[in-house]
């Protein structure tokens, strides 16, 4: 079972790197590491196991927060709208995104930092994704809104990109050029 334990924190080089390019068909360990994480997101979002086990609530992981330097991301939640986006994805990639960007009211958060980090993270608005299931099934995803951005958290960490990389360090609440705040 994967805890807070297992996830390592800034300045750890894992999440500063890109991450290898996962070999499919899934070997049976990387089918199980996706499980794992999607395991984790679900105790994480579970009041009670989460309290159990000191988990901070996580609607996304990706394997180079465990020190694996793989490209393999979990995703787990509901939009507002009640749809569920719950899948394990290996080699995920942006194809195409648009020239809008957007950003999260409230800033962003990540289970690799341990402090709060205040300012506008600037993300497209909108982005097509290409990438493998645990299935070993291509998929194609058109995301926008709350979902593009969680999309593009992890993308980023498989990418060595950290959510306050992103943040105008002069003026943390810049309002990012052409964009529509989230929430
Ligand atoms: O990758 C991570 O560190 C997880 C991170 C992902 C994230 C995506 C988009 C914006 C911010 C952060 C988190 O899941 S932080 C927790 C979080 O955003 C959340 C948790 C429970 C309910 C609602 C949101
Ligand atoms: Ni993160």
């Amino acid at each position: 079972m994967i805890t807070m334990k297992d996830i390592v924190r800034e300045s750890h080089p894992s999440l500063t790197r890109s991450a290898a390019v996962v070999e499919v068909p899934l070997s049976k360990d990387d089918k199980q590491l996706l499980e794992d994480m999607m395991q984790f997101l679900k105790n994480s979002q579970d009041e009670e196991i989460a309290e159990k086990y000191e988990l901070r609530a996580g609607v996304g992981i990706a394997a180079p927060q465990l020190g694996i330097e793989k490209q393999i991301i979990a995703i787990h939640f509901e939009d507002i709208d009640g749809k569920l986006y719950s899948m394990g994805l290996v080699n995920p990639k942006i194809i195409s995104h648009s020239v809008e960007q957007s950003y999260l009211s409230s800033g962003e958060g990540c289970l690799s930092v341990d402090r709060p980090v205040e300012g506008y993270v600037p993300r497209h608005a909108r982005i097509t994704i290409k990438a493998t299931d645990i299935n070993d099934q291509p998929v194609k995803l058109r995301l926008k809104g709350y979902p593009a951005i969680v999309f593009q958290h992890e993308i980023d960490h498989i990418n060595g990109i950290m959510f306050f990389d992103r943040i105008n360090t002069e003026d943390p609440f810049n309002i990012p050029e052409n964009s529509s705040p989230i929430q």
